[in-house]
């Protein structure tokens, strides 16, 4: 090649360069063409190499004047990809949605929960799953080998606690109460929440793993009317002022006396005919309650005479299948998500 097949060459590249420019070619594009080892103006610079030193000085301080052009074009365009016509990349729009999951329904209701019981001024405590047998029996009224015991059905662990005794996964939230009684003075208004554990079979009503809450109140002077009023007042404030509370006569060793508590049918009124949920009965067991027993309080070094108190306790599945309409347990813990989506 001599010098004007060269030259032209050079003007050639140019040529294209500038239609390149008028078009918006992408800056990417551009550095790839022209600027590459195997773009078109390395090509021309290797070429240099059979030619003299004059001409070799001439030709290559004009090419890369030409490179220097280029580069300085490539600079200025490459931050700016909204103009560069040949790319897709739009940094301008907003990105995919990604769907966002949600606290699951028996989280959910268990901080409802907890929320109204802290309007009615009980604080929350928490106790181990991995109870042992004092705290979840013993000092709860249930003596060694009361056929009470048996009301639970009970996984216990391999360990022993200091006198030989099995640690058990917690049966009840109860637990609870002997803990905070053994550490804190009354008055106390105490709420807890969480995992409990019983050997059944599951069926539409029971898991073997599920949610309680306890609530106690410990202090002078306080009846069942109290219980009564605390219960009217959360029941209300989970569900609606039209729901109600009524009790009846039931057995658990730690309270005298005992309580089971129904709240009346939420569904009734939207059902024509006879309601699924309550069974037709108007009213759904919920809680167990009562006023706290002489032994629980002797057990924690409280004196009956002079401290009285209420307890409860609830399972929160049950609340949670009230307020989302479920009328299966299991449907809560099998992670359907067409099932979760709607809830
Ligand atoms: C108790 O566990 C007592 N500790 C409650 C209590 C506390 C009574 C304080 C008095 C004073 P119970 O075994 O009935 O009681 O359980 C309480 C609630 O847990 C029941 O009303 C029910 O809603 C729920 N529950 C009981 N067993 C299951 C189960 N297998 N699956 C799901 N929920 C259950």
């Amino acid at each position: 090649m001599n010098k004007q097949e060269w030259l032209e060459k050079l003007s050639a590249l140019r040529n294209e360069f500038e239609k390149a420019a008028a078009e918006k070619k992408s800056s990417q594009d551009i550095e790839r063409d022209f600027l590459s080892k195997k773009g078109g103006l390395a090509l021309l610079l290797r070429d240099l190499s059979a030619f003299s030193i004059e001409e070799k000085k001439e030709l290559g301080s004009l090419g890369n004047d030409f490179k220097k052009k280029v580069a300085e074009y490539c600079a200025e365009n490459s931050s700016n990809p909204v103009s560069d016509k040949k790319s897709d990349l739009d940094i301008t729009l907003c990105g995919h949605p990604y769907p966002k999951g949600h606290s699951h329904p028996i989280i959910i209701t268990m901080e409802k929960i907890i929320s109204s019981m802290n309007k009615l001024g009980f604080s929350l405590e928490y106790g181990p799953l991995a109870e042992r047998d004092y705290y979840n029996f013993e000092a709860l009224n249930f003596p060694p080998d009361h056929p009470a015991r048996d009301m639970q059905d009970t996984f216990y662990l391999n360990q022993k606690d200091e006198k030989g005794i099995n640690y058990l996964l917690r049966t009840h939230t109860s637990p609870v109460q002997i803990r905070v009684m053994q550490s804190k003075k009354p008055p106390l208004r105490v709420i807890s929440a969480g995992k409990v554990f019983r050997s059944e079979a599951v069926d539409a009503s029971h898991s073997f793993v599920f949610h309680q809450l306890e609530g106690f109140c410990a202090d002078k002077n306080i009846s069942m009317s109290d219980l009564k009023w605390t219960l009217e007042s959360f029941i209300k404030d989970m569900f609606g002022s039209a729901a109600k509370i009524r009790f009846s006569p039931s057995y658990f060793p730690f309270v005298e006396p005992g309580a089971g508590v129904e709240v009346s049918c939420v569904f009734c009124s939207s059902s024509k005919g006879k309601c699924p949920v309550c069974k037709g009965t108007g009213w759904l067991e919920m809680l167990g309650a009562g006023m706290i027993h002489p032994e629980v309080f002797k057990a924690c070094g409280y004196n009956p005479d002079e401290i009285s108190g209420f307890a409860f306790g609830a399972g929160i599945e049950r609340f949670a299948m009230l307020l989302y309409g479920i009328s299966d347990m299991r449907q809560l813990y099998e992670n359907d998500l067409r099932i979760l989506k709607n809830l």
